[in-house]
């Protein structure tokens, strides 16, 4: 059981977790600087400013007011500002993944890096010439890059002037960022990520969208799938050699018990959630059942002639995603609770859950795979799995991580049974928060991914010293023996 020669192993990134230089560089805003930290209990905040100038803290998942703007707060703490500073540590750091043996790295690129109001009137050529070194240096070891253009940036200059993705404009301005990137970077780029996650995209802080209305999240949407499809169809122009994917948040879906309601709402659930993002991206229209929905929502889309048209010619070549957890669908409302990243969902007797109450389920995995291959029959590839976890020194000032071996490796086996077995056809495997960055749900630092820890508190204070942690050596022998010797206690 073995996987394929040049099977793309390595680790994944984005910019607003790990970057930092918020300020450094020429960068502009972008709305994650105005989200603070949060935990599992108290979710992260928006600091805003009404109309009279009073201060506000609003949870980010309540979103922005109509009558509010951004606010930088001088006394809060906002961990995107430096994150873990792979501003200033990335040559240290690309030599620890290179040490590794990665064959790939997946990273973001900041938006507001390139452009700091998001248009390319402020076009910022130290940004570019930032990520032009990391490039090279990833080439240097033979590290390929695995770009995304979009993760979870949204310029603060676009959502206040135009509510960001609600503006068709922005259509354009996200067209001549990724364009400009496809010209500078055709040699050494080849695979692109259009937008992470499109799937959990929402409100103030992913779509610049103001208020509560669902409906201009479905237009703002619709934005984001033609310019995701036209990124395909511009970058092809650039080099046909390019690979352009999607990227969904693909956690497991399990009806309750089979009662065939309950397999029907999940079914529901699953469209609605994920597969009505990859349906458009991967075979170019909207799926009837997503129709249905959005005319009984009431939510009518306002498209110009040649919209659908576009989506048709801009599918994707792979389907990446995350994969983290699994989620039970019921039909038993009085007992849904927020598990894991699901909203509806009860706990899964089967199962453990992690520190963050994140269910753990490898075979899980090995069932998503499934289910994406069979659906589009397109190559896929895992961006984002890992288990954050609390770290502790020992005695002998070591982290010894045996409980995220224990996740990877199961992951990695039933992974490996996916392609082997089952005839999956997979990429590659990028393991999330390789180094340890700052958490997106909690904003957190305590809960880490890495395989290398970072000196840093949740409420920023730290040396931001990189130090190896058991799983290093582990997944640099995962790597080394293209998967076959996985074991968790070697
Ligand atoms: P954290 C929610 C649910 C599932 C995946 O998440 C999510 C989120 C956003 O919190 O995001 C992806 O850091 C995302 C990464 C993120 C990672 O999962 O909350 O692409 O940016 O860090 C893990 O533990």
């Amino acid at each position: 059981m073995s996987l394929p020669e040049g099977f793309l192993w390595g680790g994944a990134t984005a910019a607003n977790q790990y970057e930092g230089g918020f300020d450094q560089g020429g960068r502009g805003l972008s709305t994650l600087d105005i989200v603070t930290s949060g935990s599992q209990e108290q979710p992260r905040q928006l600091t805003v400013k009404d109309a009279q100038g009073k201060i506000h803290n609003i949870s980010m998942y309540e979103g922005m007011p109509e009558d509010c703007q951004g606010y930088l707060d001088e006394n809060q703490y906002y961990p995107s500002h430096r994150a873990t500073d792979f501003y200033h540590h990335w040559q240290e750091d690309i030599a620890l993944f290179a040490e590794q043996g990665y064959k790939a790295y997946r990273m973001s690129i900041s938006w507001t890096r390139i452009f700091p109001d998001g248009t390319k009137e402020s076009l910022n050529e130290e940004g570019i010439l930032f990520y032009e070194r990391i490039f090279n240096e990833l080439l240097k070891y033979g590290i390929e890059p695995i770009v995304t253009l979009n993760h979870f940036d949204m310029p603060l200059a676009l959502a206040e002037s135009r509510e960001g993705w609600l503006d068709r404009r922005t259509i354009e301005d996200f067209l001549d960022y990724a364009v400009l990137l496809f010209e500078r970077f055709k040699e050494q780029v080849k695979y692109w990520i259009t937008f992470n996650e499109i799937n959990l995209l929402n409100g103030y802080v992913f779509l610049g969208i103001k208020g509560k209305d669902l409906g201009k999240r479905a237009q703002a949407l619709h934005h984001v799938f033609l310019a995701s499809a036209r990124c395909v169809m511009e970058g092809k122009k650039i080099n046909p050699d390019f690979q352009i994917g999607m990227m969904l948040a693909s956690a497991g879906m399990y009806p309750e018990t089979c009662n065939p309601n309950d397999s029907m709402r999940e079914i529901e659930v699953s469209r609605m959630f994920k597969y009505l993002y990859s349906d458009v991206q991967c075979r170019g229209y909207y799926p009837e059942y997503a129709l249905k929905e959005y005319e009984r929502n009431g939510w009518q889309l306002v498209m110009e002639s040649d919209d659908l048209d576009l989506l048709r010619k801009g599918t994707v070549d792979f389907l990446s995603f995350s994969y983290y957890n699994s989620a039970v669908i019921s039909t038993k409302e009085q007992e849904k609770t927020s598990r894991g990243n699901m909203m509806e969902a009860v706990k899964n007797p089967y199962l453990e859950e992690s520190e963050w109450g994140w269910p753990i389920d490898p075979t899980g995995l090995r069932i998503v795979l499934n289910q994406l291959y069979d659906r589009y029959q397109l190559p896929l590839f895992i961006v984002e799995n890992g288990l954050g976890a609390l770290d502790t020194f020992n005695d002998q000032n070591e982290i010894v991580d045996d409980a995220r071996i224990a996740y990877l490796s199961a992951h990695i086996e039933q992974m490996i049974k996916a392609v082997v077995h089952d005839g999956v056809k997979l990429l590659g495997y990028t393991p999330w928060g390789c180094i340890d960055i700052i958490s997106a749900g909690t904003g957190e630092m305590k809960k880490r991914y890495g395989f290398i820890y970072v000196d840093l508190d949740d409420s920023g204070k730290g040396t931001f010293a990189r130090k190896k942690k058991k799983s290093f050596y582990w997944y640099k022998k995962v790597i080394e023996s293209n998967g076959t010797s996985i074991q968790a206690k070697p």
